[in-house]
């Protein structure tokens, strides 16, 4: 059994650690599983390729990420970051930790060696084996930017994700994001294979605008989403009206989208509608999961939509809460038919 998820960083990647521990504890030892992962999080900083969300599923899955911060590496130390500041390097608000620096030194040496980023990211993996595999959305270099005010009143600028992210933590409005070089991507190789062949498609509590709606507008992700026999099953990233971790929330305002676990469903769109049953709906999703009870609702407001809905505790508190939302997710995607 093949099943394939759409990750972005921290959410994603807990997800997928708590979907591991599902299979493991039924035995399910012939299922492979597959993370298409976002990078339009990458960063070139000091000289270093940065893939934040690629490293954080690696380092998640591997047991080597920070439990306290949930990015970066267990046991770091930012001695590297001190001795830039020292030298008045900027940018000072990136959290570059030394431990890290290697994943970014040898990312980058790969890269200037001329190996593709999916083959630096499968070389990472043989060390941390994460017991998935973990393929770039794009080899093709992407940056998510974000539209922010100018001083001059009315002008606007665009700054990186990662400075939005982490130096204004989403503090100042955005008016929308751009992923620099998307028009010339193309989706890394594996990518539309592992989406076109798999036989559950899930889609994590990631950041449903800059994580999971980054890999979608990879030219040929959206379409192959669309397209495979699989069912498409998410889990929402809001509950109760707020997120759980990061800041969903402003990514959805700055696009117009109401932060609610229905919201969200929507803007992912049904794949196919309930009336007439089964006429294609333009969307991605087939299933979707909302929090027990604070969004009950939702359940008979979507699924008339033609997205079967169900409401399950959604808190990954713990591995083994984690693992029931997996399990949940996967037998809602068992019960829909194509
Ligand atoms: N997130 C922060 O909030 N502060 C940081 O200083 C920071 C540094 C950092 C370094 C490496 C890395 O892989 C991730 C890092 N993150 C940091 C998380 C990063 O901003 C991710 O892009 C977000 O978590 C969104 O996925």
């Amino acid at each position: 059994m093949h099943i394939t998820v759409l990750a972005g960083g921290i959410g994603g990647a807990r997800f997928t650690r708590g979907l591991l521990h599902h299979l493991s504890g039924i035995g399910d030892g012939d299922v492979d599983v597959t993370v298409i992962g976002n990078t339009g999080d990458d960063i070139r900083l000091f000289g270093l390729q940065i893939c934040p969300d690629l490293d954080t599923v690696m380092y998640t899955l591997g047991n080597g990420i920070s439990r306290e911060r949930g990015w970066g590496r267990e046991d770091e130390t930012f001695t590297v970051k001190e001795e830039l500041a020292a030298y008045g390097v900027a940018p000072g608000w990136f959290g570059l930790g030394d431990r890290d620096t290697a994943t970014h030194l040898v990312r980058t040496q790969m890269l200037a060696a001329g190996y593709p980023l999916s083959a630096v990211t499968e070389a990472l993996c043989a060390r941390w084996e994460p017991g998935i595999r973990l393929l770039p959305m794009s080899d093709d270099r992407l940056e998510t930017h974000v539209i922010v005010d100018d001083e001059e009143p009315g002008t606007r600028r665009a700054i990186h994700f990662q400075e939005w992210w982490i130096r204004h933590r989403a503090g100042i409005p955005a008016h929308g994001f751009v992923l620099v070089g998307v028009d010339e991507a193309t989706p890394a190789p594996g990518v539309i294979e592992a989406i076109r062949d798999a036989d559950v498609v899930l889609l994590p509590p990631s950041n449903p605008i800059v994580s999971i709606g980054t890999i979608l507008q990879v030219p040929g992700i959206r379409e192959a989403l669309r397209a495979t026999a699989a069912p498409v099953v998410g889990v929402s990233p809001i509950i109760g009206g707020a997120p759980v971790h990061g800041m969903a929330d402003a990514c959805l305002a700055a696009v117009g989208v109401d932060t609610s676990a229905s919201a969200v469903a929507r803007h992912y769109g049904a794949r196919r509608s309930a009336v007439p049953a089964g006429a294609d709906a333009g969307g991605i999703l087939d299933g979707w999961l909302v929090h027990a009870s604070s969004d009950s609702a939702s359940v008979d407001e979507l699924t008339p939509l033609g997205i079967a809905t169900r409401a399950v505790p959604l808190l990954m508190t713990d591995i083994e809460a984690t693992a029931s939302i997996a399990s949940a997710a996967l037998d809602l995607a068992a019960s829909i038919t194509r």
